[in-house]
C-alpha cells in the first residue's frame, strides 16, 4: 500500500502537508525563539550510550509497573489538547490505538472529545486524565471526579502552564485554537462549569474557558485540596527543579513528570533531559519519575530510562501520526516505536527496563 512515514522527520513533513498552516504551526512550534524546543533534542545528542556485548539478550522484557499496574511497554501518550487540529477522530482514534498496545493514553482537559466519550471507546484500557487547574476550583474538582467515575486511573496535574507561553508562530498566524472551540468538549459537558456561565451559548462557553484556563494563583495548597478530593494517584507534570521534585515527595504526591511542555512554555529553560538526572537522584525511587519533551526514537527511550526515568511520554510524534493516518497512523507509529525500542534495549546490552539503569552513558559536549 501507500508508504507511511517511519522517522519523526518524515512524519512531521507528512503532517505539514495535511494540516492547515495554523494548526501545524501550533503543534510544531515552541515558545519564544524556540531555543528550548531545540535543546530538548540537541541535549539528547550530548549523551551517548556505551553498549555492553555478550550479555544474552535473547529474551527481552520491556514491561514496567506504575501504581501497581503492569504495562507491556515503557511509554505513555502525553496529554495533547485540541487533537481535532490533526484529525476529526482526535482523542477517540488515539485512545483506541493506545488501547491496542496496552499503552496508557493521557487525555487532556482541553481535549476534542469528552472524558465520557473517550471512556466509552476505551473502557477496558488504561487511561489517565490530565487536569488543567481552573480559576473556578470547583470545575477542577468536578473534572477530576468525572475522570475517576469514568474509569481513568490517575490524574496528571500540569503545573507549568499557569498561563500560556509566548508563542510567536501562533501570533504570526493569528491562531488561537481554544477560541476556535477545539478544546471545549470537557467544558460544554460539565454541569459545574455550565452553571457558572450567564447562559449556555457557544460564545459564553468559549469565554468561560478563556476565563478559567489561566490559573496564576495555583499553589501547593490547591494540590493538597485536590488530593483530598480524589482517590486516584496524582502526578505533577512540568517539574524541572530538584527542589520542586523534593516538595512533591514531601507533599505526598504520587508521581512526577519531568517536562518542559515540549519547549512550548518558557523559552531559555533547561532541556528536559538535562533536568532529569538531578531529579531522579533527589527522588531516589520514592515515587515514579516519568519523562517527556524530546523522545523521538528507541535510543531516546534507552537514554531517558538510563538517566533515571521510570517511563517516558510521547507527544508530537503521535499528533503527526494522527494527522497522517488517523487511528491506523498512530498504530503504525507505536508499532515502530515498540520495535525500535526493543532493538535499542537489546543492542545496548540490557534485557529489561530495570537493566537499563546500569547502562552507561557518557556525556560529550
Ligand atoms: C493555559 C492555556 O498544552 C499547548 C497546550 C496549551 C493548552 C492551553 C492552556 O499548546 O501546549
Amino acid at each position: 500500500g501507500d508508504y507511511f512515514p517511519i522517522s519523526y522527520e518524515e512524519l512531521e513533513e507528512r503532517a505539514q502537508t495535511v494540516m492547515s498552516a495554523g494548526a501545524f504551526g501550533y503543534v510544531r512550534s515552541g515558545a519564544g525563539g524556540e531555543e528550548t524546543l531545540r535543546s530538548n533534542r540537541t541535549d539528547f545528542q550530548k549523551h551517548s550510550i556505551v553498549p555492553r556485548v555478550l550479555t544474552d539478550v535473547s529474551s527481552i522484557n520491556t514491561s514496567i509497573t506504575l501504581f501497581e499496574k503492569q504495562y507491556d511497554h515503557p511509554f505513555l501518550l502525553a496529554p495533547v489538547g485540541m487533537l481535532k487540529l490533526a484529525h476529526e477522530d482526535a482523542d477517540l482514534a488515539v485512545a483506541q490505538a493506545a488501547a491496542r498496545y496496552g499503552i496508557p493514553f493521557v487525555q487532556s482537559t482541553v481535549s476534542s472529545y469528552s472524558i465520557e466519550e473517550v471512556a466509552e471507546v476505551s473502557s477496558l484500557s488504561p487511561k489517565w486524565f490530565q487536569l488543567y487547574w481552573s480559576n473556578n476550583r470547583s470545575v477542577s474538582f468536578h473534572m477530576a471526579e468525572r475522570a475517576e467515575k469514568a474509569g481513568f486511573e490517575a490524574i496528571v496535574l500540569t503545573v507549568d502552564t499557569v498561563m500560556l507561553g509566548w508563542r510567536e508562530e501562533d501570533l504570526r498566524n493569528r491562531f488561537s485554537p481554544l477560541k476556535l472551540g477545539y478544546g471545549k468538549a470537557n467544558y460544554e459537558s460539565d454541569q459545574v462549569f455550565l452553571q457558572s456561565l450567564p447562559d449556555e451559548s457557544e460564545e459564553s462557553i468559549i469565554q468561560g474557558i478563556l476565563n478559567n484556563i489561566h490559573h496564576p494563583s495555583l499553589n501547593w495548597e490547591d494540590v493538597a485540596e485536590l488530593k483530598k478530593r480524589t482517590k486516584l494517584p496524582i502526578l505533577l507534570k512540568g517539574i524541572l527543579h530538584p527542589k520542586d521534585a523534593k516538595l512533591a515527595v514531601e507533599n505526598g504526591i504520587d508521581g512526577i513528570i519531568v517536562s518542559n511542555h515540549g519547549g512550548r512554555q518558557l523559552d531559555g529553560i533547561i532541556s528536559a533531559i538535562s533536568a532529569l538526572p538531578a531529579i531522579a537522584e533527589i527522588v531516589n525511587k520514592q515515587i515514579p519519575v516519568l519523562f517527556d519533551s524530546g523522545i523521538r526514537r528507541g535510543a531516546d527511550v534507552v537514554k531517558a530510562i538510563a538517566l533515571g526515568a521510570d517511563a517516558v511520554c510521547i507527544g508530537r510524534p503521535f499528533v503527526y501520526a494522527l494527522a497522517a493516518g488517523g487511528q491506523k497512523g498512530v498504530e503504525k507509529l507505536l508499532e515502530n516505536l515498540i520495535q525500535e525500542t526493543k532493538v535499542s534495549i537489546s543492542l545496548a546490552g540490557a534485557s529489561s527496563i530495570a537493566g537499563l539503569s546500569s547502562v552507561k552513558l557518557v556525556q560529550t559536549t
